[in-house]
């Protein structure tokens, strides 16, 4: 009997797939760098808004934080402004004396992927920032490599454009380090700013207030915008992570209906 497929045909399958993807992707409408709860929130919201959105994410499993809940036990801590966020991705919680809400952690963050990815965003795994596109002082897009050679290899990077780039990387707020470093935020509270030591209650509201654009086309959420304006760390509490996506989205959308369409796109 002749067989359906052979391995040529699965092959041609994933790199066909693959790339169309990229290409439809050169051009979004945002480009999130970092598929943690903040990224995948925000993602989730602007796709669920029509937008196009492509999210790049440096390890092979998306998540960021949430796996390994606090000090390894993968559970993780809601406070019940986050809870309809949680009704809205069908993930369960348990209500716990404290008055917190307690969550499976891998439940939450395949709940995430998995609502993110089925309301239209792209996401690319194993793809690092390494740089941005900066024209005429204005994030237009991002630089990025395969993780396995990023740093290893002298190869040089693709880039992808979006008039809107939010760096959700967490801790390290890679995509504003590329600009502070060259001194882009010289004499602004962002120019040496640095994540303040544990205060759970002042954390969570900081990175929901601040989340919001640092410089022309670069926005921040999530534990980004403790490292870009200096607020305070958090721990294994991931209610602000959530919020602080949601509110870099809605201000994202509303940005993007004032900014130019794709700024950097020549029509092919
Ligand atoms: O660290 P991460 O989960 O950031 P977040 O969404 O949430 C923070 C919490 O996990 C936790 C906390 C409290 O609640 O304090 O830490 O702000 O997710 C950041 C993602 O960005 C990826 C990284 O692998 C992670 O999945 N990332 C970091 N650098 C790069 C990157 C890079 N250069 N290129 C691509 N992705």
């Amino acid at each position: 009997m002749a067989k359906k497929f052979n391995e040529s045909k699965i092959s041609r399958a994933i790199v066909g797939r693959y790339y169309e993807k990229l290409t439809e992707h050169i051009d979004s409408d945002v480009l999130i760098v970092g598929a943690g709860p903040a990224g995948l929130t925000a993602g989730l919201t602007l796709a669920r808004d029509g937008r196009k959105v492509t999210v790049f994410e440096r390890n092979l499993a998306p998540g960021g934080g949430i796996w390994g809940g606090g000090m390894g036990m993968n559970e993780v801590v809601l406070q019940d402004e986050a809870l309809p966020v949680l009704d809205d991705l069908k993930v369960r919680y348990q209500r716990r004396r404290e008055g917190l809400y307690s969550v499976d952690a891998v439940e939450l963050a395949a709940g995430l992927c998995y609502h993110a990815l089925q309301a239209g965003v792209v996401l690319l795994n194993l793809v690092t920032l390494e740089d941005v596109c900066v024209h005429q002082e204005r994030v237009v897009g991002v630089v990025v490599n395969r993780t396995g050679i990023s740093g290893r290899y002298h190869v040089d990077p693709l880039t992808f454009s979006a008039p809107a780039v939010l760096d959700a990387t967490g801790h390290e707020a890679i995509v504003v380090q590329t600009l502070r470093r060259r001194g882009y935020f010289r004499d602004t509270p962002v120019e040496r700013a640095l994540e303040g030591p544990m205060d759970a209650a002042a954390g969570e509201e900081f990175v929901v207030e601040k989340a919001g654009e640092v410089y022309p086309g670069l926005f921040v959420a999530g534990m980004s915008v403790c490292a870009a304006f200096g607020g305070p760390r958090m721990g294994p509490i991931f209610g602000g992570m959530l919020l602080s996506g949601k509110r870099v989205a809605q201000l994202i959308a509303d940005a993007l209906r004032t900014e130019p369409v794709r700024p950097n796109a020549i029509p092919v």
